[in-house]
């Protein structure tokens, strides 16, 4: 359990990543009360130093000791790191905020996005998990619907930018998109096919099942957030030439009527959404102007007309932010608070 504190010592696994740059700026922006930050990554990353308010701090590679006098540690190094460090790290005393796939159907674990389930936190033994960055997105604006009219089933396909594959595919997206405009042969290294000018049904492994690791990541982490296993989901994960922000085309189908005027003035009381729906003025949700910014914008709110309570909307939010960093952050704030 976390001591109150006036500052804690913070530690970040992963900094040098695409999440964990993230979560470095995200605490500085928000000023968590941190007494001393402290800096993990691979052992290639020995030597480097990052920034954070305005001093250089050390990358350090991780050893048995690492966790010591450590207050909380946001992990984002994998689930393989993970599997090892967050035992050792929560023995050690720390609370772990842990965005991989790793512990979060873990029933010992808590899978929490704070708009959600923040009293979920309370149960806590050491290690929180932080959900999949397309699951948290679409709970934030499903569950304010669920509180209102019971939803009963949702069909959701995503549209999902290559930061949430982390750097290297963010630079091959760029390549490739050279290397196309410059009628330079394109290498495929981090995908299995170009992304460049393309879209990619296909987000982490295929299943027995015929669904990829990602969909049932959404469909299972739903559930447990939302807390309710009654909620039928399916998912179809797509990846999109788009450098920063996820989009959701979100079907619903509730127990009881819900209108879109409804639907629309629930969402903006909600919080952590902004509700952007203005179709008669070209104004939709967009990930280029989510990119950076902290909602989840819905937009394209209308009726179902195929079903008798059903409703469709478009939702799409910063992937490493509100996706992975900034929940991270806020979960921490909710800890200390
Ligand atoms: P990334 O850009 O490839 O960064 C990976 C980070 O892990 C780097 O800092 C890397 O350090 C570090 N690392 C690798 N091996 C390590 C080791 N043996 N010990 C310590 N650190 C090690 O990937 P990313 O996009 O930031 O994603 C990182 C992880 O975050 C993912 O694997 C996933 O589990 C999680 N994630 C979650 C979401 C979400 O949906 N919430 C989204 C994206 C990612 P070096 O630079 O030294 O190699
Ligand atoms: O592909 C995306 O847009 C999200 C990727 C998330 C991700 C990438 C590598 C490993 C995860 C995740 O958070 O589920 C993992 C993982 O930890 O399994």
């Amino acid at each position: 359990m976390l001591r109150k504190k006036d500052k804690y010592v913070v530690a970040v696994v992963g900094a040098t990543g695409a999440v964990g740059n993230e979560m470095i700026a995200v605490l500085e922006e928000r000023n968590f009360p941190i007494e001393k930050l402290r800096l993990f990554a691979s052992e290639r990353s020995e030597g480097k130093t990052l920034q954070f308010e305005g001093s250089e701090i050390p990358v350090e590679s991780l050893n048995e000791d690492s966790f010591k006098g450590i207050d909380i540690a946001l992990f984002s190094a994998g689930a393989e790191r993970s599997k090892i460090w967050a035992p050792i790290a929560a023995k050690s005393g720390c609370v772990v905020v842990d965005n991989s796939s790793q512990w979060r159907m873990d029933p010992e674990v808590p899978l929490v996005v704070p708009e959600v389930n923040a009293p979920d936190l309370k149960w806590h033994k050491g290690i929180i998990a932080n959900p999949n960055c397309s699951t948290i997105q679409m709970v934030v604006a499903l569950k304010p619907i669920h509180d209102a009219a019971r939803i009963k089933r949702v069909v959701v396909t995503t549209f999902q930018a290559v930061s949430g594959t982390g750097k290297k595919a963010m630079d091959e997206l760029l390549q490739q998109t050279t290397d196309m405009l410059n009628f330079r042969e394109i290498k495929c290294n981090v995908y299995p096919h170009q992304i460049a000018f393309n879209i990619l049904p296909h987000i982490d492994k295929f299943l027995e099942n015929g669904y990829t690791k990602e969909e049932m990541k959404m469909i299972n982490e739903t559930k447990k957030i939302m807390g309710d296993e009654s909620i039928r989901v399916t998912a179809t994960t797509v990846r999109v030439p788009v450098f920063r922000g996820h989009s959701e085309s979100v079907n619903i189908e509730t127990e009881k009527k819900i209108t879109p005027n409804e639907v629309r003035s629930i969402l903006s009381k909600a919080p952590g959404i902004v509700v952007y729906d203005a179709p008669e003025k070209n104004v939709y949700p967009l990930p280029i102007e989510a990119a950076g910014k902290d909602p989840v914008y819905v937009g394209r709110i209308r009726e179902d007309e195929s079903i008798d309570n059903g409703i469709n909307m478009w939702v799409v939010s910063d992937n490493l932010r509100k996706g992975a960093a900034l929940n991270a952050v806020q979960i921490a704030e909710e800890l200390i608070k």
